[in-house]
């Protein structure tokens, strides 16, 4: 029986994809590659900071330092910065919040399992903190997914051992870590089909079973 549901945050419950995007390609142009497109973005989907950056820099014709990525992967985050003074709670996917709150009624634990380092920042931005009981992120955390680390801290949190878990993800990453921790795992987002999750709908809004869910 699911008891917590952790929810990953971008491409879940938020869209920002298009800013991680947008400021990726400002740092590949100022470094003069000029072939990141949406498929190296698409990649980047889930994956950590540094991992990203790496995928940008496939396309560069040099190599860079340890300390020259890190900088790198720090001007990038500026950039996405100043995207993220924009956001408000548009950037809420369709009716999120009301599936949250239903959810919530339902007497369940939630919680956030992100990759991103930003997510307080997104939480308090899109005002989706208050529906939430706990949050795992990428500040909680030293691997990435697919190794299950956000979400076994998000288990904790919540007090609930793994197999009392459902999580939440639009990538194959984050539906590999689910699985390395024993938990349960709903496929979202436009790739619901190839995740190779326990369950699967377009978005959160697209649940229809939610009572089959919870009581497996
Ligand atoms: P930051 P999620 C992930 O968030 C994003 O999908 C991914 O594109 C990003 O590189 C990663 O967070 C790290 O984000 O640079 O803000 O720390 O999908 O795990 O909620
Ligand atoms: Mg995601």
């Amino acid at each position: 029986m699911i008891k917590g549901i952790i929810f990953d945050l971008d491409g879940v419950l938020v869209s920002t994809d298009e800013m991680h995007y947008q400021a990726w390609k400002r740092l590949a142009e100022e470094l003069g590659i000029t072939g990141f497109n949406r498929e190296d973005n698409r990649r980047q989907r889930g994956v950590s900071r540094m991992a990203s950056l790496e995928i940008v820099l496939e396309k560069s014709d040099r190599t860079y330092t340890d300390e020259e990525k890190i900088e790198l992967a720090e001007r990038k985050n500026e950039y996405y910065l100043e995207l993220l003074e924009q956001m408000d709670d548009s950037a809420v996917l369709e009716n999120v919040k009301a599936v949250l709150a239903g959810l919530k009624k339902r007497g369940l634990q939630l919680a956030v399992g992100s990759a991103s380092k930003n997510a307080p920042i997104i939480l308090q931005k899109t005002e989706l903190m208050p529906l939430l009981d706990e949050v795992s992120c990428g500040l909680d955390t030293t691997r990435s997914k697919p190794d299950p680390e956000v979400f076994l801290v998000a288990a904790n949190k919540l007090k609930l051992p793994a197999e009392e878990c459902l999580v939440v993800e639009d990538s194959a990453a984050g539906i590999e870590a689910a699985v390395a921790g024993g938990m349960k795992s709903l496929g979202v987002g436009p790739f619901h089909q190839s995740l190779g999750a326990d369950y699967e709908a377009e978005n959160l809004n697209h649940v229809t079973d939610w009572e089959s869910i919870l009581m497996n």
